[in-house]
């Protein structure tokens, strides 16, 4: 599908609007008693919000664009093939929303059927940042635009990580960040995919990798990194791809960063 730069403009503005009611709608709900459970293990949260939060974008797209699909973290899946796709993440970062704490986002990301990525958003309330890009335009965080900073040399480089919910991933995600903990200047855990990669494009940290994400983690914040001027690729090349091993930061930094991570077993 060729998407010419005026559908991109209009689909990151989509993009932010439903981000933005969907965050703002999941700040409401957190002001009330939240219905907890778990997914996948114990650790692995999901509230009433993040299923109520879902329809609500998905209903607020499909109003606007009713022939596109939509894939949802919290079951929302409908034509995952069509030509244009929203990628939707209610609530990244559902730990830090459980408990009040600072850095969860609602995420929206719209790509063609073969996965190119067109627009994002990704709104953290708590924080007030509101991101969002429209391909080959450039990232904007609270209207302002991006640019990548020069980065530090590698031992002065600030980077973020996360964790699985598994917790013999865990165990292997700690061995990596034992091999590189002592070669960079700190390490920040801040709990949601988008947040992180939103925080490399605004050089709130020079890197960002992780292992095992979905595409709703994903999509938003990898489109806003690459236009604000990052690289954003899997260790070994090619576009992020869900469970696999992404890698986020400035060109010049990216390969260092790389091989750093491949050394302590990335
Ligand atoms: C989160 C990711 C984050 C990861 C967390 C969690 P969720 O997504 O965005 O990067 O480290 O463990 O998976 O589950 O809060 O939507």
């Amino acid at each position: 599908m060729n998407a010419p730069p005026d559908l991109c403009a209009e689909l990151a503005e989509l993009a932010l609007d439903a981000a933005r009611l969907g965050a703002a709608r999941a700040a409401e709900l957190r002001a009330g008693p939240l219905d907890v459970t778990t997914k996948s293990t114990a650790t692995d949260l999901v509230t009433n919000a993040d299923r109520e939060v879902e329809r609500l974008v998905v209903g607020h797209l499909r109003a606007r664009r009713p022939g596109d699909g939509v894939i949802g973290e919290e079951g929302s899946t409908t034509s995952p093939d069509a030509e244009v796709v929203w990628v939707i993440d209610p609530i990244d970062g559902t730990t830090n929303y459980v408990y009040d704490f600072p850095g969860w986002a609602t995420s929206v990301a719209v790509r063609t059927a073969t996965g190119t990525l067109l627009a994002g958003a990704v709104v953290d309330p708590l924080h007030g940042d509101e991101y969002v890009a429209a391909r080959g335009q450039g990232a904007r965080r609270n209207g302002r635009r991006l640019a990548l900073p020069q980065p530090p040399p590698l031992e002065r480089a600030l980077v973020a990580t996360g964790f699985g919910y598994d917790s013999d991933r865990r165990a292997q995600q700690v061995a990596v960040l034992g091999g590189i903990i002592r070669e960079v200047r700190d390490i920040r855990r801040m709990g949601a995919a988008s947040v992180d990669l939103c925080s490399v494009a605004a050089g709130r940290v020079d890197g960002y990798y992780e292992l095992g994400l979905a595409e709703w983690d994903l999509a938003a914040g990898t489109l806003i990194a690459i236009e604000s001027g990052a690289r954003v690729e899997e260790i070994d090349g090619g576009p992020p791809r869900p469970s696999g091993r992404v890698v986020a930061a400035h060109p010049e930094l990216w390969p260092q960063l790389a091989e750093l991570l491949r050394s302590a077993g990335f």
